[in-house]
């Protein structure tokens, strides 16, 4: 089932396919000792970069998931579909609309064993995924505990994502969101450029994402995989 794909990811690497990326750091991210290789990103996906960029990552054992934003990319041959649904917007194209069109187009195609949906809590108003989803970023503390609620308890999502997509988000509030949950894995992702902003991340939150600073800076995004490894999810 799909849960038993990533109950136990505690570090991922999230590659964009609109971003090159050269053979050799490849090669260092799938062999790292991460637990998987999240293929996804908000802008410029297409059919033929995810593809390529699922057959040079098919090369090694890791388990390679997409997040599907985008219809036109939903490419087959992932060990696991993530769908996001972004639960902080009014724009109810971004929680429902595009999943049912989706589902309208390739519903009977779709393999369920290996889907499944992700609740967005995107709380960094510069991310682009904010913008472009209108995402409502100016929660306290308790909206966003009441939003993890929903997707946890009432939506009965399996993945709550805390998202702060470019800058390091409030700890205390992942984690208590990672508290919070009873059913769902807390996914956090944003800003996570160092060993020790990993750790801390690794703290709170029960899986932890690692994106841009693989463009940025390879060295520090393949020291984040030990600092993962080597910390604990401190249950408050
Ligand atoms: C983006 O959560 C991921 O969707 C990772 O964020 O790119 O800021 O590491 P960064």
């Amino acid at each position: 089932m799909y849960r038993e794909r990533y109950e136990d990811w505690r570090h991922v690497f999230k590659l964009d396919p609109d971003r090159e990326i050269d053979d050799e750091l490849l090669d260092r991210l799938c062999l790292s000792g991460t637990d998987a290789i999240m293929v996804g990103g908000s802008s410029g996906v297409t059919f033929e970069k995810v593809v390529d960029l699922l057959a040079r990552i098919r090369r090694y054992e890791v388990p390679c998931a997409l997040e599907v934003s985008d219809l036109e990319a939903a490419v087959p041959g992932y060990d696991l579909y993530l769908i996001p649904m972004v639960l902080n917007t009014s724009r109810t194209e971004w929680l429902t609309g595009k999943q049912v069109e989706g589902l309208q187009a390739y519903g009977s195609y779709i393999p369920w064993e290996n889907t499944a949906a992700e609740g967005y809590l995107i709380l960094n108003p510069d991310a682009e995924a904010a913008r472009l989803t209108g995402a409502d970023c100016g929660l306290d503390a308790a909206a966003a505990m009441a939003h993890v609620r929903l997707a946890d308890r009432l939506m009965r999502l399996p993945i709550v994502y805390v998202e702060y997509s470019g800058r390091f988000g409030d700890m205390k509030l992942v984690a208590q969101a990672a508290e919070l949950v009873t059913q769902a894995r807390l996914f956090y992702g944003g800003g996570i450029d160092s060993a020790s902003k990993a750790a801390e991340a690794a703290a709170a939150a029960h899986t932890v994402i690692v994106g841009n600073v693989v463009y940025e800076d390879p060295e520090a995004a393949l020291a984040t995989v030990a600092a993962v490894r080597d910390t604990a999810f401190a249950r408050n």
